[in-house]
């Protein structure tokens, strides 16, 4: 038995060639891209053909044992520049393990995020220098972001109220406008998990100013997303009382206009938003994965027609930008992620003894105990060759 609901449609800009084509649920958005110069869509193409080329060496970069692993956002590169464009300077972003491009336009260095794979940080970057725009440290455990994000959001609702002189956090309150709003990535699969849902009833209590982004790839993992859930992801917040919407999530523009709509909404005491995001995994889920066991060449081609790529680089020459400037983009996007590799390359090795350093602040004998095991493994290799 069905609840009957009937879905709008997914909200659209663009149709899959790059025309400017708005549907019917893009109409109340279409006021929020009034602003935008063709500069600045294309700066978006080029932080995806940034994304792109950076992505693809750092899967190879994983092939040839120079990282340890490597999670491609291969194909959500469409959502993710939308979004990111869509927030402002002093907002926080709390991301998944995906949202290299969103990482890149807050100013966090790619290699940065390369040095994590390859192993060599327990956490990535230092949030608190401005230079990396607020852009939290990737979360692996999945779902565990949207608490944190949740939590922050609602500290910004506490700091705007003191400053006001009201301490008081009352629930049954309109929300507080806060100037900054936060923004939560996560996949269509983390959308079962119990702390993602405790965030929505914290958000939609404390009418906190925070956007959860769900970035649906169809996936989670070799699980395909009919299996989280029979009915679409996005109605999943309207349950907990939060304005929620589904996008094109390969319309770069739909992303822009929904995601600035709804933070400031957020920013200005209209409580928490929910957007879900239609989009594909062209890649693996990790270089550790094998999509071949699970999903039919049939589909995947089906989605790489929607590449949000050439469906922005299609809209710019409907607008009169040349094939020279969007292959100049191009070569200049390979040409850095070529840079990014050669300083990848030059990383020192990993010094594996190092991940027990950090465990606990005291000596504990079980972490010892790994320690000294690892140390015998490894010396069992001694003598043989390592290249
Ligand atoms: C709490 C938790 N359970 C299980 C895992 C193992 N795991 C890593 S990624 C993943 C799938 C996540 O799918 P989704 O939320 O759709 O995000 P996507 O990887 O598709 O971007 C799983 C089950 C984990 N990292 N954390
Ligand atoms: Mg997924």
């Amino acid at each position: 038995m069905g609840i009957n609901i009937t879905d709008p449609e997914p909200i659209q800009f663009l149709d899959a060639d790059g025309a400017f084509a708005p549907n019917e649920s893009a109409a109340e958005y279409l006021s929020e891209i009034e602003d935008l110069t063709l500069e600045d869509i294309q700066g978006w193409y080029r932080s995806m053909a940034r994304s792109r080329a950076f992505d693809t060496e750092c899967t190879n970069l994983q092939r040839q044992g120079q990282l340890a692993l490597w999670a491609p956002n291969l194909g959500q590169e469409g959502c993710q520049a939308g979004f990111a464009y869509a927030t402002e300077p002093q907002d926080h972003l709390f991301p998944t393990y995906r949202e290299h491009l969103v990482a890149d336009v807050r100013g966090v260095p790619l290699l940065d995020l390369a040095a994590q794979f390859r192993g060599l940080s327990h956490g990535g970057w230092d949030v608190s220098d401005p230079k990396h725009g607020n852009f939290h440290l990737y979360t692996v455990v999945l779902g565990a972001q949207a608490q944190h994000a949740q939590g922050v959001a609602l500290s910004m609702v506490l700091d705007a109220k003191r400053t006001a002189g009201n301490t008081a956090l009352d629930p049954n309150e309109p929300g507080t406008p806060t100037d900054r709003a936060v923004m939560c990535f996560y996949g269509d699969g983390t959308t079962s998990q119990g702390e993602a849902n405790e965030a929505l009833v914290f958000a939609q209590s404390y009418q906190s100013p925070v956007v959860f982004v769900v970035q649906n790839n169809q996936y989670a993992i070799s699980v395909p997303v009919a299996r989280q859930s029979r009915t679409p992801i996005y109605r999943r917040a309207l349950g907990f009382g939060i304005p929620s919407v589904q996008i094109d999530g390969n319309d770069a523009l739909a992303a822009y206009a929904v995601g600035r709509k709804f933070m400031r909404d957020a920013r200005e005491g209209r409580g928490p938003g929910y957007i879900e995001a239609l989009t594909y995994r062209i890649g693996a889920h990790t270089t550790s994965d094998d999509p071949t066991r699970y999903r039919e060449n049939e589909e995947l081609e089906s989605w790489k027609l929607k590449d949000p790529l050439r469906r922005i680089a299609g809209y710019l020459r409907q607008r009169g930008v040349t094939d020279e400037t969007i292959t100049q983009i191009d070569e200049e996007a390979a040409a850095h992620a070529r840079t990014v590799r050669e300083e990848i390359l030059a990383l020192p090795a990993t010094q594996p003894d190092e991940m027990f350093a950090h465990v606990y602040a005291e000596p504990h004998p079980r972490i010892d105990e790994q320690r000294a095991w690892l140390a015998a493994y490894e010396a069992s290799f001694a003598g043989e060759e390592t290249s």
